[in-house]
């Protein structure tokens, strides 16, 4: 079954410009095309931006406490639907239903925090250095607001741009990942049935290319105000230098590398299922996903030993089943993957399968349950002594692979965990209170775990990273306000006479 879905600008469906067709398939069974995309061109992005711009006008006039009865309405929808987009989400990503399900509640979640800050979003009032005069300060709204999201997270991480972004009355274009279109459209039928006005979110299904040239005409015509990307820190780069021409800082939330410091005192139990977790889960597809376990050398072996266990002893295979983790998302995704497993080298040992790469009725895996030559199943990997010098060790993976380097004292556990040079989530595993304070203090990380894995940060925290992970902005909570506000200061004079700040200064 496949529908062919359009880009939805000012309220209205627009068939693509260029009238070309993208099918998003079910990684499961790639030939099951789970739906059909009339792919936009960058004129119908301008147009996005176009329609957001004239119905920001009306939206930033609607007090916020009712611009939060809508964001609440978008949450009831979504727990009503909570299966239902679970489902999609399954089907089109290949994400576990159980893990589909948490992704939908993230939303939820989302929804809960921003319906109350509908009724805060505070300004201050300021003393003023004069007498009779009063300051204050407002938080206004950026105005458009242009979000691009990735497919691994591809409801939860949109609705953290959205849903903030509307409460704060911003009008939203939305690029969705193409290849998670039915996911996003599911989506929007939420937002439609919420009782959004036409052009205040915009969906637009393009590809990479085009979304960069429709993004830099409407920079270019200052119909953009703030630009939120989730993302590979490339594609962030070049989001950071276009947007940097136009005086913009936009919200980038990239990749990682994301360790995980195992030490000699730690509960090894819990480090293994951490580790798991959030080296397997979504098929190491999150931007949270473990990238390297950095152990202390008296507890290495053991660790690799149990964690091998764990992983030989779970199930890999269709994620509507009970499984570990399911197919990797689509085929650029496995290609990816495939680069990946090729800096596997002959001084590694490697763990964890009964084989390696893509698993096919001829190279089977113990523990598989799913269609085998139909779905893109990877073997699950842990690389054990990888290097600083090693591209395994340097980069982001995105695909089931964890790789393990052992460490003697903590300070070379903190510049192993720091010298890939990203810094999203970081884990340390210990029962010593001393050195959490310093591994908290010394890692570069925006998101710090303690006995608890890198993923599966919560709805109302800071969210976002350093160095190679984001240029330092912050989504969730309280803390994205600042990036879909703006600050205004205001200073009522009702003394009567003109008061020079700096110079009427005031005799005690
Ligand atoms: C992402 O992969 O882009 O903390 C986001 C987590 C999830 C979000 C990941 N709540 O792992």
């Amino acid at each position: 079954m496949s529908t062919v879905l359009t880009s939805v600008i000012g309220g209205a469906r627009v068939p693509s410009g260029a009238g070309r067709l993208y099918r998003s398939t079910d990684p499961s069974r790639t030939t099951d095309v789970v739906a059909e995309v009339s792919l936009a061109d960058a004129d119908d992005l301008v147009r996005a931006c176009e329609a957001a711009r004239n119905a920001q006008d009306a939206w930033r006039d609607v007090p916020p406490p009712v611009r939060g009865q809508v964001v609440a309405a978008i949450g009831r929808l979504v727990e009503a639907n909570k299966a239902a987009l679970a489902r999609v989400v399954t089907r089109e990503v290949g994400k576990p239903y159980a893990e589909a399900l948490g992704e939908v509640q993230e939303i939820a979640d989302t929804c809960a925090f921003f319906l109350g800050e509908g009724r805060r979003l505070y300004g201050h009032t300021v003393p003023s250095e004069m007498p009779d005069k009063q300051l204050f300060t407002f938080r206004d709204p950026v105005g458009v607001v242009t979000a691009i999201t990735a497919g691994n997270f591809p409801v939860a991480v949109p609705s953290w741009y959205i849903v903030p972004a509307l409460l704060c009355g911003n009008a939203v274009v939305w690029k969705p990942a193409e290849y998670a279109a039915a996911c996003a459209e599911a989506f929007y039928q939420v937002f439609a049935h919420a009782g959004l006005p036409d052009g205040v979110l915009n969906v637009v299904y393009a590809d990479g290319p085009e979304t960069f040239r429709g993004l830099e005409r409407a920079l270019v015509r200052g119909l953009v105000d703030k630009v939120g990307f989730t993302g590979s820190t490339e594609v962030g780069a070049r989001i950071g230098e276009l947007c940097g021409r136009h005086l913009q800082s936009p919200c980038l939330e990239l990749g990682g590398k994301n360790p995980m410091v195992v030490t000699e005192d730690a509960d090894l139990t819990l480090a293994v299922e951490g580790a798991l977790f959030s080296g397997f889960g979504t098929a190491g597809q999150r931007c949270t996903s473990l990238g390297t376990a950095i152990v202390h050398e008296s507890v290495r072996d053991e660790f690799v030993r149990l964690l091998d266990e764990a992983t030989r002893a779970a199930t890999v295979g269709d994620p509507a089943g009970d499984v570990l983790y399911g197919p990797l998302i689509d085929e650029r995704f496995a290609d990816g993957f495939e680069k990946v497993l090729g800096w596997i080298g002959p001084r590694h040992a490697v763990h964890g399968s009964s084989g390696t790469g893509r698993i096919s009725p001829s190279n089977p895996r113990d523990g598989f349950d799913g269609d085998a030559e139909a779905g893109l199943y990877y073997h699950p990997v842990i690389v054990d002594g990888v290097r600083p010098d090693d591209e395994l060790f340097l980069h982001e993976t995105f695909g089931p692979i964890v790789g393990v380097a052992p460490y003697r004292t903590l300070d070379e556990a903190i510049a192993l965990a720091n010298a890939p040079g990203y810094g999203l989530s970081a884990s340390i595993y210990t029962t010593d209170p001393a050195e959490v304070f310093a591994f908290r203090r010394r890692i570069s990380a925006g998101m710090v775990s303690v006995n608890n894995s890198t993923s599966g940060a919560e709805a109302h925290l800071p969210f976002g990273g350093n160095g190679r992970s984001g240029n330092g902005g912050r989504q969730s909570g309280i803390w994205v306000l600042d990036q879909f506000t703006r600050w205004q200061s205001m200073n009522w004079d009702f003394s009567g006479r003109l008061q020079k700040a700096q110079m009427d200064v005031v005799e005690i």
